[in-house]
């Protein structure tokens, strides 16, 4: 995991510092936009459609309130729960943004799609099937008010076998960071920074770490093995 991870770190930087030195053309290049929010994540095995997948993006500046997984009753929207506002899925082939509320129970809502922000957004079947990758366009997502220019995002990835709100349906299959998934990470939202696994949060997120993995199989393909996440801020 950590040789795969040091390589592709190493391309990002490259790309990072070839950016640096190009000049911009004019009138810019569709699809580039100088603040974003850039996910790239990856699984233990190979991301399937049936599987739910999800980054949590909080902006509630409460590093207590979560994002966290749901293991049981209330299930709310069947997969995150604590406090988040927006969220990216993945599922059937598709990636979609969704905005989140809290419902009366202090659930979270199951969220309605947001049409714009989430660009350049790459299939995992392009990525070697096991890899996730797509950005969000901070200056949109804030002039819409989808998005506040907080101090600091709580960010956690979640993964799910099933959407399941059905309070007799016993354990829910899942992984999210840290051994328990409660451990989400918050980052400084206003500056540039990356952030990646092992060097942000308090515990690196590891292979072999499903809850309840006894309940399926396929457990490698809901397994976070490895993530990062860049702000780019330019002001
Ligand atoms: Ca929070
Ligand atoms: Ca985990
Ligand atoms: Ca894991």
């Amino acid at each position: 995991m950590m040789s795969r991870w040091v390589g592709w770190g190493t391309s990002l930087l490259l790309v990072a510092a070839l950016g640096g030195c190009a000049k911009s053309p004019p009138g810019g290049v569709s699809g580039i936009v100088s603040n974003r929010l850039v996910f790239d994540w990856i699984v233990q095995g190979f991301v399937r459609d049936q599987f739910y997948y999800y980054v949590a993006i909080d902006d509630d500046e409460n590093s207590s309130t979560g994002p966290i997984p749901v293991i049981g009753p209330p299930f709310g929207n069947g997969w995150g729960t604590g406090s988040f506002t927006l969220s990216v899925e993945y599922h059937a082939g598709q990636y979609r943004l969704l905005r989140h509320t809290k419902n009366p129970d202090g659930t979270i809502s199951s969220g309605t799609v947001v049409p714009t922000g989430l660009i350049n957004a790459i299939p995992p079947r392009q990525l070697g099937g096991d890899e996730f990758r797509f950005e969000l366009d901070i200056n949109q997502l804030i002039a819409q008010g989808f998005l506040r220019d907080a101090r600091t995002l709580d960010i956690n990835f979640i993964i799910t076998d099933q959407i399941n709100v059905n309070p007799n349906a016993g354990f829910k299959t899942f992984d999210g960071l840290g051994r328990t998934g409660n451990v989400y990470v918050t980052i400084p939202f206003q500056v540039n920074g990356t952030f990646d696994n092992g060097t942000t949060g308090a515990e690196a997120e590891d292979v072999q770490d499903v809850v309840n993995c006894f309940q399926i199989d396929g457990c490698p393909d809901l397994d976070i093995a490895d993530w990062s996440i860049e702000v780019q801020r330019s002001r």
